[in-house]
């Protein structure tokens, strides 16, 4: 009986944190219509030159001819991070050499933490094409405004922050418009035939 319930019990644990999950997503999506439009065609995306974990930089001019799906998150992120970089990874895995056509970026939002070393050490477990990125304050404001992705520091209970963010992944063509989102909890194969679409152009 105790076991039962110690099972249940875990069962509704994870159904509260998908549901959390989702909420957040859902709250992000409507909190993100404030900043000005981009000029971009789509009116998502826009130019930033951008540190990479590697040390190197990267820049919107630099991706074209390349599609690309970018995701805004922090390496602290108790779930939406690490699982979408790890379904990202998997879906790079599942397109194999078809992968190499195109781009995936996380770009940290918490770069008072998320140092290129950070970054490194924490990337190394996922995909080793997944690029992470690293931008001042100025150039995360740009961003923000031209993804029109939400993301908010948190102060925690006892000390420390978390960072609440947009979840979703933003695919942008070769031309670099914008060509849609994968949402977070989206199937594996939804994921598959849009990132096989963003790579046939
Ligand atoms: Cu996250």
């Amino acid at each position: 009986m105790i076991r039962r319930i110690l099972v249940l019990a875990a069962a509704v644990a994870v159904v509260l944190a998908v549901a959390g999950s989702l909420l957040i997503g859902f709250v992000a999506q409507q909190a993100d219509g404030a900043p000005a439009a981009s000029t971009v065609k789509g009116g998502v995306g826009g130019p930033f030159t951008l540190a990479t974990h590697t040390g190197g930089t990267l820049s919107d001019t630099d991706l074209k001819g390349t599609p690309f799906a970018v995701f805004f998150g922090f390496t602290h992120c108790p779930e939406i991070c690490p699982t979408t970089l790890w379904e990202m990874s998997t879906a790079l895995g599942e397109l194999g050499a078809d992968g190499d056509r195109l781009k995936v970026l996380f770009v940290t939002v918490d770069p008072e933490r998320d140092t290129a070393a950070f970054l490194s050490d924490y990337l190394g477990v996922f995909d080793p094409r997944i690029v992470g990125l690293i931008g001042d304050d100025e150039d995360l404001e740009a961003l923000r405004r031209d993804y029109r992705v939400f993301w908010e520091k948190v102060p925690l209970e006892g000390g420390g922050y978390t960072m609440n963010h947009s979840a979703a992944v933003y695919l942008m063509d070769a031309q670099g418009d914008f060509a849609g989102t994968i949402a977070y909890g989206e199937t594996a194969e939804a994921r598959l035939t849009k990132l096989r679409a963003l790579i046939d152009g």
